[in-house]
């Protein structure tokens, strides 16, 4: 068993109370991972105490999703360990209301994120397709049989994987995601398109900001960036859902899709601080390394796929301020 199992492993057998939390704005990918590994430590350790936390439900349905616990600000507690999954640091779990960070457990990570994890007491991160992948495997290499891969654990599976490979399509697809994949298949096939078109579905709110965010468009070389500024936002009544959806949208179906154009950023203010801004980049394959640049404001993510946080007081400042660290990344 690899050296970090064993760690994980013991941290594991040593506690008593353990805490799951994922990054913020949670995927399926969290969900999914945060899920199976509950279920998991409950099989193997029914004694245990076990609790996975979270600000928000998954958008669609999804096995064992009423064992979340809704939680809108996370303090210390009497856990005793503290697992992140799909994320590597407590930047990208807590908000300025939350404790949880100053807590005294341990801690441990199970990840697969490019940018470097935190100090920990355990981190398991084989850079694999997905932190969901990446628990299964630790599940099965140090657990074996006794963890019964049920038709609710497929499930999570099947739907962890594909929300963060894009269907197979990215490079952290490997010989053993397929193989994981078929695996679970033959326990319970998932309808994959459905689960896929259910959510990609977005509320009817988020188009006004969409419009706002396609006008915004400005392009640069082989790069588009746009934004949305507070006063669109309260002027039109914008909500929050709307904004969010909006943004993944521009960022994920536009901005890299305009002929001419391979990498860019959106810019998104946070609803609950005036000063802060979100910057999502995104690249295609062999374009732009755009980790580096939101590792350069503070941030972090995949090779071509990254976010940081900033300070300004507009859009417009925000926008200027990352223009800045690109070119003297880029040298454009
Ligand atoms: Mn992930």
């Amino acid at each position: 068993m690899k050296k970090e199992y064993k760690e994980l492993k013991k941290l594991i057998e040593k506690n008593n109370n353990i805490l799951i939390l994922t990054h913020k704005g949670p995927d399926f990918d969290g969900f999914c991972a945060g899920l199976i590994l509950k279920k998991y430590l409950n099989t193997i350790y029914p004694k245990k105490t076990v609790s996975f936390k979270t600000r928000h439900h998954p958008t669609q349905k999804i096995s064992f999703m009423h064992e979340i616990e809704i939680a809108q600000t996370i303090n210390v507690g009497d856990e005793d360990l503290i697992i992140l999954v799909d994320a590597g640091t407590w930047d990208m779990c807590t908000t300025k209301d939350d404790t949880i960070q100053l807590t005294k457990a341990k801690v441990a990570i199970v990840d697969h994120h490019d940018t470097k994890n935190m100090q920990a007491d355990s981190v398991v991160n084989e850079n694999m397709s997905s932190a969901t992948e990446q628990v299964l495997k630790y599940c099965k290499e140090v657990s074996g049989k006794k963890f019964e891969i049920t038709k609710g654990i497929a499930f999570l599976g099947q739907v962890g994987i594909v929300y963060d490979t894009g269907r197979f399509l990215y490079d952290n697809t490997k010989p053993e995601t397929y193989e994981l994949m078929a695996q679970l298949r033959r326990i319970y096939p998932v309808d994959l398109e459905n689960f896929e078109y259910k959510s990609t579905k977005f509320p009817m709110d988020t188009l006004l900001p969409l419009k706002i965010y396609i006008q915004n468009i400005h392009i640069q070389g082989d790069m588009a960036y746009t934004y949305i500024n507070r006063e669109d936002i309260e002027s039109n009544g914008i909500s929050k859902t709307g904004m969010n959806n909006a943004q993944e949208f521009v960022r994920d179906k536009v901005i890299r899709y305009i002929q001419g154009i391979h990498w860019g950023f959106v810019v998104k203010p946070y609803l609950e601080n005036s000063n802060e801004w979100r910057i999502s980049f995104r690249s295609t394959k062999g374009y732009q390394e755009v980790a580096k640049i939101a590792e350069a404001l503070g941030g972090g993510g995949h090779q071509y796929a990254a976010a940081s946080k900033i300070q300004a007081t507009n859009g417009d400042e925000a926008t200027q301020k990352v223009l800045q660290v690109i070119s003297q990344i880029v040298g454009e």
